[in-house]
């Protein structure tokens, strides 16, 4: 069942589990998020980009959500906005049928930050829409922008108390070290748990862990078996994540693990079957791989059986 953002992530903060947020373009992805959520029997975000929005249209990624979540009427599912850079963004979504938004305005000081959040959070609120919003900026690809060194900066835990209080926001997501993509650290992993306690004590909602792909070792193995190059990448291991989880985070974002999971297959049929032409002997096999890789991060992330 569709539902707002809000109920899901507060049930998964009262009971301690997060709630995997998953990111699809296409029919396939859903479908794989869908299957394996009713395999493991776990509650599911799925989210759209605004580049996913260019690509496919917010009311085909509505269309094809609603259509799985009525096959799969026991699951709970939110559809968020992911990285919504604008009011009119997330109005836009709210408009088709998003039931969950994400203003990042991050990239902005704190009182515009806060000004824009609270104009999403009215019109979100009074169509019982969730809204997430960003403080800290993730270093990494972010809205186009390249964010390295001193332009990253992580969360003040202050600054987030008065924030949520202020804005009214139903989800927060604090930067604590991790970026998108799939080249995460250049040492070891690393991430700020104290930060991310301090947050969640100050704040009392959940909270989100965006760029948190892990890239586990039988996925990017997969995907080099087939000469594929993703050499010097790291993800958030499984440990931090269930760290991660203990300090609060309700909402993990994963879009990097299920690109490699999926593509790793399509490269398996292009390299061993040069005459392959139909495109559902590349896509069944991709969707089969996706499926698998998220029920095993469904059990970290402690939500599955949780339906
Ligand atoms: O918010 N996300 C997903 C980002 C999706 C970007 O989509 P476009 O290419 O359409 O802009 C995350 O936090 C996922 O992080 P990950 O670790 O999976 O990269
Ligand atoms: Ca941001
Ligand atoms: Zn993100």
């Amino acid at each position: 069942m569709l539902i707002s953002g809000a109920k899901l992530l507060r049930k998964a903060h009262d009971s301690g589990y997060a709630v995997g947020a998953f990111n699809f373009n296409n029919m396939e992805i859903a479908q794989a998020i869908f299957e394996a959520a009713n395999e493991a029997a776990s509650p599911i975000i799925v989210q759209c980009s605004e580049g996913a929005i260019k690509y496919a249209g917010a009311d085909m990624l509505y269309a094809i959500t609603k259509t799985l979540s009525e096959k799969y009427p026991h699951i709970p599912v939110a559809l968020n906005l992911d990285h919504g850079t604008s009011f009119e963004s997330c109005v836009n979504a709210i408009a088709h049928g998003f039931t969950s938004v994400m203003i990042d305005a991050s990239h902005h000081n704190f009182d515009e930050n806060l000004a824009i959040t609270k104009e999403v959070v009215r019109v979100a609120h009074s169509v019982g829409v969730g809204v997430e919003a960003e403080l800290g900026r993730l270093m990494g690809i972010e809205d186009n922008i390249v964010v390295e060194g001193k332009n990253a900066s992580l969360v003040d835990p202050a600054e987030a108390e008065k924030f949520v209080k202020e804005s009214g926001v139903d989800y927060l997501a604090p930067a604590i070290g991790t970026s998108h993509g799939a080249f995460k650290f250049k040492g070891e992993p690393k991430l700020e748990f104290e930060l991310l306690k301090e947050v969640k004590r100050r704040t009392g909602v959940p909270l989100v862990l965006h760029g948190a792909s892990s890239i586990p070792d039988e996925v990017r193995a997969s995907f080099e078996q087939t000469g594929g190059d993703l050499k010097g990448s790291k993800g958030v291991p499984a440990n931090f994540l269930e760290e991660a989880i203990k300090g609060g985070i309700n909402k993990v974002n994963t879009d990097t693990d299920l690109r490699i999971a999926f593509m790793a297959q399509v490269r398996k049929v292009v390299k061993e079957s040069p005459s392959e032409i139909d495109p559902r002997n590349y896509f069944k096999p991709a969707r089969a791989a996706v499926t698998a890789m998220l029920i095993a991060r469904m059990k970290v992330l402690g939500s599955a059986g949780k339906i």
